[in-house]
């Protein structure tokens, strides 16, 4: 499609959208202009190209189909089947997965279907066979009584927050760290790196049902191999949340022991981070799963958003390119470059670096929180989040630290000279970034000032960069 023909496709939906209501386009206009003119460092955003996008606003968003491909409970499915069949194809092929469930909205959503599904594979299937039972309708009260309480009994070892964890893999007050009797695991307080050994030490007197394996703020790479041997030791199934790495795994920079999908016995994505598709999530299974899997929806999804599905299955095709390949691997290689950068001035990275997408800079040595970095430096256009490090003073509001990726900048092109430039520009913003007070004069961790003249002198450096590199270049909106 050229650009002209999309400049013009989305004027005119602006225009259909603001004939309504104005303040939506406007918003939607707006939206992309701060986008454009930021420098997006989140490490689990990105930017789906116009085709994902385009595929979201149709009238697939229109129609019912829970179920799954050719079983549905509405009539009328036979086009969502060809969406659904074809992301799941895709999802199989891209990251050798003998079974993918592409239905979940968000990556939260996969991993409860995924807890779901071990919990009826691994308990409620045997304990039917036990009660001589087909399903749960033909059990007793005192059946039933007994079952619940056998879900209620079940483990889960999960990775900690503080330590780069996501809050489903057992935080407890989420509602996995409620549904599972949970136990988490941290990393070694010397290196800030995983403990194998200290893991399998947790995981053998503990003894899960499940392990989980995966992150959301540690910057290095995991040995799904070493995790998978952890958890045939001890009986318990293995989860991977690659969400935040999934891109990596399907350009092939995360291959062999690094590759969750083939050890792993259930692995869930979302598809919007390094994966650049559509918001949404998928869950990737061995064979013996599927059919659980199968069940997410009604278990705990509402309908599948078929115009998702679809925006899927496109970005899985674009990510099966040898193009999205090169893009992975320069995903990893500007994350080294931000790390370089951030080292060679006198900054601190949590493990000393990265070997994935994604640093976390601990901010103790600027004098401030990481509640004040993130808002200072949105202030000069760099747009972050602030985020715990392990065993964080600050806690997870405020924190000490701030995690910033380099999947979204990538899409626009920028390369080595860019991250280096880009280090330089936080680092300037930080050491010119002075704590606040509170109302009452005491030391506040969220207020803070920036030194006069410092967010311009960023913004000019960082406007030149994206002139360079533009966002959607040649989208031009009337
Ligand atoms: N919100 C995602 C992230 O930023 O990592 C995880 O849920």
């Amino acid at each position: 499609m050229s650009d002209a023909t999309i400049s013009s496709a989305y004027s005119q939906i602006l225009e259909v959208i603001g004939s309504v209501e104005p303040r939506i386009a406007d918003a939607t206009r707006q939206e992309l202009a701060d986008q454009r003119s930021s420098l997006k460092l989140i490490a689990s955003e990105n930017y789906a190209s116009p085709a994902v996008l385009l595929t979201m606003g149709s009238w697939f968003s229109d129609k019912y189909a829970e179920g799954t491909v050719g079983h549905r409970f509405y009539a009328g499915c036979q086009n969502v089947d060809t969406v659904e069949a074809v992301a799941a194809e895709h999802a199989r092929e891209l990251f050798g997965a003998p079974y993918a469930y592409v239905q979940p909205h968000s990556g939260i959503d996969a991993n409860l279907v995924a807890y779901w599904s071990i919990l009826a594979h691994k308990v409620e299937g045997p304990w039917l066979q036990k009660f001589g039972a087909k399903n749960v309708n033909e059990l007793s009260e005192q059946e039933w009584e007994t079952l619940r309480a056998e879900f209620g009994h079940q483990r889960l070892l999960g990775m900690s927050l503080d330590a780069g964890g996501h809050l489903t893999h057992g935080f407890r007050p989420n509602i996995s760290g409620k549904m599972f009797h949970q136990q988490q695991y941290g990393t070694d307080p010397e290196t800030g790196l995983l403990d194998y050994d200290a893991l399998r030490d947790k995981a053998r007197e503990f003894q899960p049902l499940v392990l989980v394996a995966g992150y959301s703020a540690y910057p290095r790479r995991i040995d799904f191999a070493k995790m998978r041997e952890i958890a045939d030791e001890v009986g318990a199934v293995l989860m991977v949340d690659m969400a935040h790495f999934a891109g990596l795994v399907a350009g092939k920079v995360f291959t062999g022991d690094e590759d969750p999908v083939p050890h792993a016995h259930i692995t869930t994505t979302t598809t919007h981070k390094s994966l650049r598709g559509p918001r949404g999530g998928m869950v990737l299974a061995q064979e013996e799963f599927a059919g659980d899997v199968d069940r997410g929806c009604p278990m705990v999804l509402g309908g599948p958003l078929s115009h998702m599905m679809a925006a899927k299955a496109v970005a899985l095709a674009e990510a099966r390119t040898d193009a999205f390949r090169t893009y992975a691997q320069s995903v990893a290689d500007n994350a080294k470059s931000l790390a370089e950068g951030f080292l060679s001035r006198g900054a601190t990275l949590v493990t000393g670096g990265t070997d994935n997408h994604l640093v976390l800079l601990d901010v103790t040595s600027f004098g401030i929180t990481g509640r004040q970095a993130e808002s200072a430096l949105l202030d000069a256009g760099i747009v972050t989040n602030r985020n715990s490090v392990p065993a964080d003073p600050n806690g997870a509001w405020y924190t000490s630290g701030v995690r910033l990726g380099t999947p979204a900048l990538t899409t626009r092109g920028f390369g080595h000279d860019e991250f280096d430039r880009v280090a330089e520009l936080i680092v300037d913003v930080l050491q010119n970034t002075a704590p606040g007070t509170t109302k009452a004069g005491g030391p506040s961790k969220a207020s803070y000032t920036l030194e006069d003249g410092v967010a311009d002198r960023v913004k000019d450096a960082s406007a030149d960069m994206l002139e360079r590199h533009p966002l959607y270049p040649g989208l031009d909106l009337a």
